[in-house]
């Protein structure tokens, strides 16, 4: 299995998150990425090959995010730390929040600070904090000196891992029938809670929307995204909730976070209606044996009764461990053998889907959530081992 990753990752290592009130140490850390990239390597099942990603540019980037957003997160934490202060090693992140719906379809951020020289400094201060919290919806989003190049690598892995299948299914001798066409982007910072203008969840740049929006745009792909994260992809959904290219299907703990979407009834808009799937689980049913069948069961009419019957040309996967019952975030019940399950439910689907249509369907796995450290990387292989046997 081709992986693709990068180290720049590295220069995004905030210390702590506010999380409910409370400053903890941050959760979203390296060592997730470096102890899964450890593990794979070291796997005796399955053998992974690690790839550094192409660059593709800003283009595929700002064909999914508004141009001010990306503008807003080079520059966020000089603006925030020249203005606003603190200490600029340990990252920054919003103390004041927009709630958008309630401010009404003609509320905007206040311009740059940089530009009102004629301010005194602390109305400029206060414009660094309104923009942070325009742009940045909760405490756990924090950002470091360096942290774009990181957020821009990830994206560039996810991009990277879709135009490899994409060069590989349109290869002079395409792999045989049976045998998998899939690779897998180790993005961090992850990317499911991010929304066109919009950073959350410890996520910037949406990498697996990038990916798609890259593959309908430049390859005429019909695209399914199945998001199996424990928290609910509420920033894909959203860039994609008036068009039914992509599909978006997602399986994740009901009322967790963010908190407020994520329902059976938000099924997309206008064009898109029918085209988003939500199946929240409740979380007292996700204990045990039991809990563990009941979320594969789920996944599997999922993945039977939507993502197959959309004959997509290309599936996307939003792959959270944060499932793992030992997760310290999230945890849904899953064991180690779960993420097995969870990959050969994937494929059987995929097969299907090659058998109607006589074409392969090539199958990009990204990295969102996940942070038993000790664990994801041995997850993360089993899911792989599950989608290629
Ligand atoms: N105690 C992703 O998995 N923290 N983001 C919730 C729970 C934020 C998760 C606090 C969770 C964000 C990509
Ligand atoms: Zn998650």
């Amino acid at each position: 299995v081709d992986v693709f990753y990068t180290e720049s990752h590295l220069l995004h290592n905030p210390q702590e998150e506010l999380e409910y009130g409370k400053i903890i140490p941050f959760h979203e850390t390296p060592d997730r990425i470096s102890n899964a990239v450890d593990a794979l390597v070291r796997s005796r099942s399955l053998s992974f090959n690690l790839t550094s990603p192409t660059d593709f540019g800003l283009e595929p980037i700002r064909a999914v995010h508004s141009d001010d957003y990306i503008e807003y997160l080079r520059h966020a934490h000089a603006e925030w730390t020249n203005y606003v202060g603190g200490d600029p090693t340990r990252g920054v992140t919003p103390d004041i929040w927009a709630i958008r719906h309630i401010s009404g379809p003609r509320a905007k951020p206040p311009p740059s600070p940089d530009a009102q020289t004629s301010l005194p400094r602390s109305v400029r201060e206060g414009y660094a904090r309104a923009r942070m919290g325009w742009y940045i919806s909760d405490g756990q989003t924090v950002i470091m000196e360096k942290s774009w190049q990181a957020i821009y690598s990830a994206a560039q892995c996810a991009l990277s891992g879709a135009e490899y299948l994409v060069k590989l299914n349109s290869a002079s001798s395409p792999p045989k029938d049976d045998n998998p066409v899939t690779s897998l982007a180790l993005c961090r910072p992850p990317g499911h809670h991010a929304f066109r203008d919009v950073g959350a969840g410890y996520c910037f740049i949406n990498n697996i929307a990038v990916a798609a929006q890259h593959l309908i745009d430049r390859h005429g792909a019909r695209v399914a995204i199945l998001d199996v994260d424990f928290h609910h992809g509420n920033g894909t959904q959203s860039i994609f909730y008036d068009r039914s290219n992509p599909l978006f299907v997602s399986l994740h703990a009901q009322w967790d976070f963010p908190h407020y979407t994520g329902h059976e009834d938000e099924t997309g808009t206008g064009e898109g209606e029918g085209f988003t799937i939500n199946r929240p689980l409740a979380r007292e049913d996700c204990h045990g044996k039991d809990g563990e069948e009941h979320y594969h069961a789920t996944l599997n009419t999922l993945i039977h009764s939507h993502v197959v019957p959309y004959n997509p040309t290309f599936l996307l996967v939003s792959l959270g461990v944060d499932t793992f019952h030992l997760d310290p975030v999230g945890g849904l019940g899953l064991t180690t053998p779960g993420f097995r399950l969870i990959g050969a439910s994937i494929r059987a689907g995929v097969k299907l889907v090659e058998a109607a249509t006589k074409r392969r369907v090539p199958t990009l796995f990204v990295l969102e959530g996940g942070y038993g450290v000790d664990d994801m990387g041995e997850n993360i292989s089993e899911v792989m081992r599950g989608y290629v046997n």
